[in-house]
């Protein structure tokens, strides 16, 4: 059967011919793999191509566990949450990260562009939220820092290209990670009593969800899930739905935003403290001061779910959007 190979398969090639360095033969190779049609026709060519990617890999391997100090990457988290995107090669995780956050990731066409995570602040409302852009999750090359980092973050986008092969894409992610023992928050009950697991809240972002061809594939996806995933069909070109991901990622963050008030000053709602779900007003006490805490007289709230300037105790479980005078 004949290869067909696309014209963009015989540049990456001439690269790969002309590449040195172990790693850029590796990077090459990778993105002639890419570039393949998938057929029974390129079925050796691929197997082949694999095969010098893990003999590289393998003698790279080697000598990275020889030099010390190459722990690979760790991001601090800012802001009121950190939210990791990870997905194949290409589906637009950088294209979403450059249209969410104040960060300016490189998009490209080619896959494999992302090398090394990439944090940016997305603004919600009143509060910023840290996202980061990874390299492409593949088989060959899961680094322990990644996995960390998945391990970490507050919520893991899961980011599928829906023009594409979504389901493919969004299987190979999962079972990468499962075996990997990290999976969605919503089978910790199912996976109960097994050692050594990391449960993460997850949502499946299928993006290029540009236009109504795209949304018809996003009704197939959904139809030809199996599992329960929550999902949101989004486009970092058009901007489609964007809004309505990052309500859906401030939820998922279980987070509320309390604003504070001076005694005798009016009501205004300044930079909030951003707490977990469920906190007390006594938390937000050890928040501002830990002296707060011991010497808390009462406090008085203002909210939705109160009336104004209503009198509460150090137990009192704060919403979203309350305001709070403390006595101390
Ligand atoms: N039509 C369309 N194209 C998009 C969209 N988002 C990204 N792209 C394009 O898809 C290609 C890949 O985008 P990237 O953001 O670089 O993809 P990536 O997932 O970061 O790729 P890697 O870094 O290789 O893993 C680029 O040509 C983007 O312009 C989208 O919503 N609609
Ligand atoms: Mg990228």
């Amino acid at each position: 059967m004949p290869a067909n190979l696309p014209p963009e398969y015989f540049e990456v090639e001439k690269r790969y011919r002309e590449a040195k360095a172990p790693a850029e033969r590796i990077e090459a190779l990778e993105q002639m793999l890419a570039v393949i049609p998938k057929h029974k026709g390129t079925d050796k060519l691929r197997a082949d191509l694999r095969r010098r990617v893990s003999k590289l890999k393998s003698k790279q391997q080697a000598k990275k566990a020889t030099s010390r100090g190459d722990v690979g990457y760790r991001i601090d988290r800012e802001g009121a949450g950190q939210i990791v995107l990870i997905g194949a090669p290409n589906v637009g995780k950088s294209a979403l990260v450059a249209a969410l956050t104040n960060a300016a990731p490189e998009v490209s066409n080619f896959p494999y562009t992302t090398r090394i995570p990439t944090p940016g602040m997305m603004r919600f409302e009143d509060i910023q939220i840290q996202l980061i852009d990874t390299p492409p999750i593949i088989r060959e090359d899961v680094e322990p820092w990644f996995l960390d980092m998945v391990r970490r973050a507050d919520v893991v986008l899961l980011v599928v290209d829906v023009t594409a092969d979504p389901v493919q894409e969004l299987e190979d992610t999962v079972v990468l990670l499962e075996e990997k023992r990290i999976a969605p928050l919503r089978l910790a009950q199912l996976y109960e009593g097994r050692q050594g697991w990391t449960f993460r809240p997850a949502l499946v972002v299928a993006n290029k969800n540009d236009n109504a061809s795209a949304q018809e594939n996003f009704q197939i996806f959904k139809d030809l899930l199996e599992d329960d995933w929550s999902m949101v069909a989004v486009s970092a070109t058009t901007g489609r739905n964007l809004a309505v991901l990052k309500q859906m990622l401030f939820e998922r963050l279980q987070i509320i935003r309390v604003y504070t008030k001076v005694r005798g000053k009016a009501l205004e709602r300044n930079a909030p403290f951003v707490l977990k779900k469920g906190a007390t007003v006594e938390d937000l006490a050890g928040k501002i001061h830990k002296d707060f805490v011991d010497k808390f007289r009462f406090a008085k709230v203002w909210g939705n779910e109160v009336y104004d300037g209503q009198m509460i105790q150090r137990d009192y479980v704060l919403k979203d959007g309350d305001i709070v005078e403390l006595h101390v």
